[in-house]
C-alpha cells in the first residue's frame, strides 16, 4: 500500500502563533515565555515565526477560541506581517476552525495538526508511516467538512473540480466513506507490523535484560544512547529528532551486557490519536525490564515535563518495571533562567523531589560511572551465594557463570558439575532463558529462586485469567 501522508504545506510559510492563557493555568501564567514550545515545534516544521499573540481569559471562546476583538487584531497582524498561516497552541474543534478561517484570510492549523505534520514529514519506517497516516485520517476526517465548506466559499464551488456538484452532503459522505475504508486497510497492515514487532521484542526480552530510554522530546535521550552504546541514533537540537526506536547493546562492565532502546520523545498534550497508533513504536518501552526517565534538568519546565512523561507511561501501560530518573544536561544547569519559584535550580534541589535520581551529562559524560553502577544493581538484583548443580554436558552454562558471576568452588559427581557461586537473580533467569536445566541449593530451579529472593511482603496479588493459567500449568 502506498503512503498517503499529507503535508499541511506550511513549510517556509510566515506564521503567527496564537494562544489563550486561562486564568486557572498557573504554569502558563508563571512562564515568562509560554509559547516557546509551540515556537520550537513550528521551527521543526520548517515554519518561520513572524509574530505571536496571547490573550489572557477566564475561558476559551466557544466560537473562535480567542475573543472577537483579538481575532480582529490577529487579522490585522496577518495582513501587516504578510503571514501565510496562523498556528493555535490548542486543539480546535472543527467548528472553531471553520469560524476562525472565515475571519482570517490565511491558513489556520492547530497544535495537533502541527505535530502530525512534523511526524508526517519525518516518518521513514513503514510502521511510523502507517501510524501517522491513521492518526492524520482520524484527526482530519471530521475536519473535512470544515475545510471544504471554507474552500467552497472561496472558490464558489467544489474544491474537487470538474464533475462534482459543489461540496454537498453527498460528496462529503462519499469522502467520509473513502476515509474510513482507508483507515480499516491501514489498521490491518499496522496490526501485522505490530504483531511482528511484539514477537521481536518478546524474544529480545527473554534473551536479554532490556532497558528503554524514555523522556520528554529534546531531553537528550539519543545523545545519552549514543554515548552509552556504539551509537548511530540521530541527535539534534530540535523537537522529535527521533521517530524510530533503535536498539543496541550496552556493556555495563563485569560481563554484563544489556539491550538499550532509544525511543520517540513525549510532549505535553500529545494528540491522543497519535499515542494510540504509536503503540508499535512504544512496544520496547512497555515491555522493557527497566526504564530510564531522562530529564533535561536545565529546562525551566523540567518538572512539568517529567510529570507528562510519567502520565504517558501510565497511559500506555508501561507500569510493570522499575523506573530510574536520570537528570541530564547538568553541565548547563547553572545557566537555567526564569523566575524563582518552586522550580529546582541545582541537583540538590532536584534530589528533594527525586531522591534516587542520578545526575549526568550526556555531552561531558559526568555521572556515567554512577549510572552504570545503579543500572548494574538493578539488573542483577541483590547478590546471593548458592550451590548450582548443572549437568556436565551443559558446558555453556558453566562458562556463563565463570564469566559473569563469582565462582568460589567447583565439584563434580558422575553426571553434574556442582558450583558454589555468588550471583544475582538475573543470572539465574538468563540461564533459564538459555534453556539450561539445573537445581539451586538442591531445589528445582523456580523454587530455589523464590527461596533465595522471596517476593516482598506487600507484593501485588496478581489475578491470572483462566486461559493463561492453563498455559502456565501445562508448561
Ligand atoms: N549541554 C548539554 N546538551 C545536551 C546534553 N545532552 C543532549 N544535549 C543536547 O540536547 C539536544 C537534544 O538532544 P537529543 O539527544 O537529540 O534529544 P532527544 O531526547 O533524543 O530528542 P528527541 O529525539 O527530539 O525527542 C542536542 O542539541 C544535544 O546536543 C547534555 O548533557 N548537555
Ligand atoms: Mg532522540
Amino acid at each position: 500500500m502506498e503512503t498517503g501522508l499529507r503535508s499541511a504545506s506550511i513549510q517556509a510559510e510566515r506564521a503567527i502563533l496564537a494562544a489563550v492563557i486561562l486564568s486557572s493555568d498557573d504554569d502558563a501564567l508563571n512562564n515568562p515565555d509560554p509559547l516557546s514550545e509551540l515556537r520550537a515545534l513550528a521551527e521543526t516544521a520548517g515554519v518561520q515565526t513572524v509574530g505571536q499573540l496571547i490573550q489572557n481569559r477566564h475561558g476559551m471562546d466557544g466560537r473562535t477560541c480567542l475573543g472577537k476583538g483579538k481575532i480582529q487584531e490577529l487579522n490585522a497582524a496577518v495582513k501587516e506581517l504578510r503571514a501565510g498561516v496562523v498556528v493555535f497552541d490548542h486543539d480546535l474543534s472543527p467548528s472553531q476552525l471553520r469560524n476562525i478561517e472565515k475571519e482570517l484570510c490565511c491558513k489556520v492549523i492547530d497544535r495537533s495538526e502541527l505535530i502530525l505534520d512534523i511526524f508526517a514529514n519525518r516518518a521513514t519506517s513503514r510502521a511510523a508511516q502507517l501510524q501517522v497516516e491513521i492518526a492524520q485520517l482520524e484527526y482530519t476526517a471530521p475536519r473535512l467538512r470544515a475545510m471544504w465548506s471554507h474552500l467552497g466559499q472561496v472558490t464558489g464551488g467544489s474544491p474537487m473540480g470538474v464533475g462534482t456538484r459543489g461540496p454537498g452532503e453527498q460528496q462529503l459522505e462519499i469522502d467520509r466513506r473513502l476515509v474510513s475504508r482507508r483507515i480499516v486497510a491501514l489498521k490491518r497492515e499496522l496490526s501485522e507490523v505490530q504483531a511482528r514487532k511484539t514477537r521481536e521484542v518478546q524474544t529480545r526480552r527473554a534473551e536479554h535484560f532490556t532497558i528503554g530510554i524514555v523522556g520528554y522530546t529534546n531531553a537528550g535521550k539519543s545523545t545519552l544512547f549514543n554515548a552509552l552504546t556504539n551509537g548511530g541514533a540521530f541527535a539534534n537540537d530540535q523537537l522529535f529528532a527521533t521517530l524510530q526506536t533503535r536498539t543496541e547493546s550496552w556493556n555495563l562492565g563485569g560481563g554484563n551486557v544489556v539491550m538499550l532502546s532509544d525511543t520517540v520523545g513525549f510532549i505535553q498534550r500529545l494528540p491522543h490519536h497519535l499515542v494510540a497508533s504509536f503503540r508499535a513504536t512504544l512496544e520496547e518501552t512497555v515491555h522493557s525490564h527497566l526504564l530510564l526517565l531522562v530529564v533535561d534538568a536545565a529546562d525551566p519546565n523540567a518538572p512539568a515535563q517529567l510529570a507528562t512523561v510519567r502520565e504517558v507511561l501510565n497511559n500506555i501501560g508501561a507500569t510493570n518495571q522499575p523506573r530510574l530518573v536520570v537528570l541530564n544536561k547538568i553541565d548547563k544547569m547553572g545557566a537555567a533562567v526564569g523566575p524563582v519559584g518552586e522550580r529546582p535550580r541545582t541537583v540538590e534541589d532536584w534530589r528533594k523531589q527525586e531522591p534516587t535520581a542520578i545526575a549526568v551529562s550526556a555531552l561531558t559524560l559526568i555521572g556515567f560511572d554512577e549510572l552504570r553502577a545503579m543500572v548494574r544493581g538493578n539488573v542483577l538484583g541483590e547478590m546471593r551465594e548458592a550451590v548450582l548443580r548443572i549437568p556436565l554436558r551443559d558446558g555453556r552454562a558453566v562458562d556463563f557463570l565463570e564469566s559473569r558471576a563469582t565462582v568460589t568452588n567447583r565439584d563434580y559427581d558422575e553426571m553434574n558439575c556442582i558450583i558454589t557461586v555468588t550471583l544475582g537473580r538475573r543470572h539465574i533467569e538468563q540461564l533459564i532463558a538459555m534453556g539450561s536445566r539445573f537445581t539451586v541449593n538442591g531445589l528445582p530451579v523456580h523454587e530455589g529462586l523464590l527461596a533465595l529472593w522471596p517476593p516482598p511482603k506487600e507484593s501485588f496479588v496478581v489475578r491470572i485469567p483462566p486461559h493463561e493459567r492453563l498455559v502456565g500449568d501445562g508448561a
